[in-house]
Formats: C-alpha cells, sequence, structure tokens
C-alpha cells in the first residue's frame, strides 16, 4: 500500500492485535457458514450401523420395523456423510411396557470426537412418537451414536428415530 507522504503514524499493537481477531472470527464464521441444518433425508441418507439387532430400521422410515440391544453398552450410530447442524431429535416406540431402560444421544463432532448430546432417553411406551427434544441444543457433527446405558428386556425398542436442525 502506497502511504501519501506526511501521513500521521496510527499503528499499534493493540490494533493489529484487534484486526487478527477480527480477521480469524470471520474466518471461522466463513468456515461454518456453508454447513447446513439436517434434513430427514438427510438423516435417512445412510443406515444406521451397529450391534443393535437390525440397526439400519432405526433410520428406515419405516414405523413397522424395529431396532433393540440385548445388553447395556451396544449402540446404533448414523453417519450423515458431511457436516450438518442438529437440534432436536424425537423417536417411535414399540413392544416398551416399562419405562426402566435408559439409552443416550452422542454427537460426532468435525473432527471424530464424541460428545454427550442427551442422556438418560426413556424409550417411548407403545406405537407413539415421543415429542421433539432440543435439550441438547444446536451442535455441528458429522453423526450421532444411541447407546444403551441401562438394559431392560421391557424398555429397549425403538421403532424410529429423527435427528434433524
Ligand atoms: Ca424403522
Amino acid at each position: 500500500m502506497k502511504v501519501p507522504k506526511g501521513t500521521p503514524i496510527s499503528w499499534s499493537w493493540e490494533d493489529l492485535a484487534a484486526e487478527i481477531d477480527a480477521k480469524i472470527a470471520a474466518h471461522n464464521q466463513d468456515e461454518y457458514a456453508h454447513i447446513l441444518g439436517a434434513t430427514l433425508a438427510d438423516f435417512q441418507a445412510n443406515p444406521a450401523t451397529g450391534d443393535f439387532s437390525y440397526p439400519q430400521y432405526l433410520n428406515d422410515g419405516s414405523l413397522s420395523t424395529i431396532t433393540d440391544p440385548t445388553s447395556v453398552g451396544q449402540y446404533c450410530e448414523v453417519d450423515f456423510g458431511k457436516l450438518v447442524k442438529i437440534s432436536r431429535f424425537r423417536h417411535y416406540g414399540y413392544f416398551n411396557s416399562t419405562t426402566d431402560g435408559r439409552f443416550k444421544l452422542e454427537y460426532k463432532d468435525s473432527l471424530g470426537v464424541y460428545h454427550d448430546w442427551v442422556t438418560g432417553i426413556i424409550p417411548v411406551l407403545g406405537k407413539y412418537w415421543s415429542g421433539f427434544d432440543s435439550s441438547g441444543g444446536e451442535v455441528i457433527c458429522q453423526g450421532v451414536k444411541l447407546t444403551c446405558t441401562t438394559y431392560n428386556v421391557n424398555s429397549k425398542y425403538f421403532t424410529e428415530m429423527e435427528v434433524i436442525y
């Protein structure tokens, strides 16, 4: 940059630091600006995998196919195949006759690290949708993982799940 002669010097480390901070913040916003909220189609794009029985039934869009674990620690995982924003989920029950089972949903961040998103999830009694749960808040992720944290044979069935923005 050409500066005319006689221009007063008005430079400081503080100004430079502020300018760098502003540029880094703008860059980070740019980096995440293109990440869209997950649609139902995004959540159903890749069949779920894991060691639940028939894990693909978790997100196949059918309310007549169910998946369930046979012990604590088993999981069912959905890969979005890209980074997305999620903010809420709901799930559909089946044979559950008690509220004793517990599950948690983790999200897998952009680096592949898992974080708890919502814990203490209780499978719905009977063939009904839960309400949408947004208690985990908005996060950016590449996938989600449902894990059984308390196993109960009468409280373990998921007919379907939807994790979206
Ligand atoms: Ca299903």
